[in-house]
């Protein structure tokens, strides 16, 4: 029997596969924008109005008309095919919900770090977090108005091993975040891939 959200697509009764993705980075980088563009069905998001305790804590400047701030996680889904489904979820970005992040590592395949290039130190925590757990993970630069370096400086400057897969995307746009998704699980299967002799 198919289970069908109330706005969005029905999940395949041939769905076997599920994998669980997650999406992390720094305050305000756009991970419930991505989460929100790609999920084919209504995302689940913990969104509330940001309080004075993020003051002297989070920097609001770089985002200057964001008032709400994710306070557990984007939860969304896309189909890759009549098999497997990506299960999404975005981590929340104020540092004061980080140690959320180790528990919904749990169970993940990979994850997307997106990155702000106004703001490269706030994804330094979530490459470390990463590294510690062994999980592997590529690199977005969502593309927000400013400064566009290019991605080698911005490799260089986030310490990123060459076998990392560093991308440009735009959070807004699902055909962007889906090049993102397709990407990171071409360089999961490219690491589950036999090593091949010449
Ligand atoms: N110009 C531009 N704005 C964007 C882009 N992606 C997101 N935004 C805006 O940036 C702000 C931050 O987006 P969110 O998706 O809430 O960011 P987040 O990473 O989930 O934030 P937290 O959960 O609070 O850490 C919002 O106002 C978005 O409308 C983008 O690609 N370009
Ligand atoms: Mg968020």
């Amino acid at each position: 029997m198919d289970s069908t959200n109330s706005d969005g697509v029905p999940l395949r009764a041939t769905a076997r596969d599920a994998f669980k993705i997650v999406i992390v980075g720094g305050f305000g980088v756009g991970k419930t924008t991505m989460v929100g563009s790609v999920s084919e069905i209504r995302p689940l998001s913990t969104e509330e109005i940001m309080t004075r305790a993020g003051v002297g804590i989070d920097d609001p400047t770089a985002v200057a008309d964001k008032n709400t701030t994710t306070v557990a996680f984007d939860f969304g889904r896309i189909t890759l095919d009549a098999e497997r489904v990506l299960y999404l979820f975005g981590a929340p970005g104020q540092q004061r919900f980080w140690f959320l992040w180790d528990q919904l590592f749990g169970g993940s395949l990979g994850a997307v770090v997106l990155v702000d290039v106004r703001r490269l130190a706030e994804s330094f925590y979530a490459i470390d977090r990463l590294e510690h757990h062994g999980m592997p993970f590529i690199v977005a630069v969502n593309r927000f108005d400013g400064p566009r370096p290019p991605l080698d400086r911005v490799r260089a400057a986030l310490d990123l091993q060459p076998r990392v897969p560093l991308i440009e995307c735009d959070a807004r746009e699902r055909d962007s975040c889906k090049t993102v998704l397709i990407d990171l699980v071409e360089h999961l299967a490219s690491l589950h891939a036999p090593e091949t002799t010449p």
